[in-house]
């Protein structure tokens, strides 16, 4: 069977899963949000990554139908949470570019918001640079109508892209993510330093959230929380964990 037919299946069947990766204040005493991080159980293969499905989901219209099962599922366990009395972080969710075209995107971000009764600042979007800089999309537009809900925009991979500075500072966003690869080079290269020192400069004149992702080693978290960066996401301290895993550490936080 060709992919795009097996997950087509997997949709029907249920096997998607989400995973939630824990993201922390700089000096790693609080966890301020997670990221969820979808995962599907194949029979056939095992765990498969998004990293193979989500590019051949989003060349179909099949990515319309991850992405709402992505987002209603994240709300679902978000008020599952809330009404255990879990102290919920943020949840963020990935959301592709063809879904702010191929949907009303605040239209279901609301009917989801609607249908949970969630706390709609618990629930965080993240876009991509390339998906706001497309032609033809009225992406603030878009922005301050998913705002107006209550939900928190992040740009998601942030140095990669082509964003224009001039747009940014037009876009209601709350998180600027800075990208993997330039944490990777952090503490080798000046320019990869140069560069995170700008944008970190940049979110605290625009009034945003700096978080760095793909933080492994403490040397990184230490030069990152001296460049005056917000939060941080890495393997440092926790990888994606399944929604249990995740409760077992809220819960342990909270005695
Ligand atoms: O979690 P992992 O490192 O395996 O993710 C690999 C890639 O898949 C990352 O680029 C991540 O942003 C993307 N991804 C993970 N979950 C989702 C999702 O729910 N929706 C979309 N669009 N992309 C996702
Ligand atoms: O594209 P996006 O930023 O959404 O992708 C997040 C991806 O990064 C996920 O696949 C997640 O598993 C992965 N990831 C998160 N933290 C680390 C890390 O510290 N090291 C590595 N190698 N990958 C990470
Ligand atoms: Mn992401
Ligand atoms: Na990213």
């Amino acid at each position: 069977l060709q992919l795009e037919q097996r997950l087509r299946r997997a949709l029907e069947q249920d096997e998607f899963c989400l995973y939630y990766q824990p993201q922390w204040s700089i000096d790693g005493s609080r966890m301020t949000g997670v990221e969820a991080l979808i995962r599907w159980q194949d029979p056939e293969q095992g765990l498969v990554s998004p990293a193979e499905f989500i590019p051949v989901a989003e060349q179909s219209a099949l990515i319309s139908q991850i992405g709402s099962w992505v987002l209603r599922n994240a709300c679902e366990q978000i008020a599952a949470w809330q009404a255990r009395g879990i102290r919920v972080p943020r949840v963020a969710v990935n959301v592709s570019p063809q879904q702010l075209y191929l949907h009303h995107l605040p239209q279901e971000v609301a009917n989801n918001l609607q249908q949970t009764r969630i706390t709609p600042a618990l629930l965080e979007l993240e876009l991509t640079e390339g998906a706001l800089m497309s032609p033809g999309l009225e992406a603030v537009d878009m922005l301050n109508a998913l705002r107006a809900l209550g939900v928190s925009l992040a740009i998601d991979d942030f140095g990669t892209g082509y964003s224009s500075l001039a747009y940014l500072k037009r876009f209601p966003l709350n998180l600027l993510k800075i990208d993997k690869s330039f944490t990777d080079d952090l503490l080798a290269s000046d320019e990869a330093l140069a560069i995170v020192e700008t944008i970190i400069m940049l979110g605290h004149k625009l009034g945003l959230s700096v978080l760095a992702e793909g933080v492994e080693v403490e040397a990184q978290r230490m030069e990152l929380e001296r460049l005056g960066c917000h939060q941080f996401q890495g393997y440092l301290k926790s990888k994606p964990l399944p929604a249990a895993e995740l409760e077992a550490l809220l819960l342990g936080d909270q005695c």
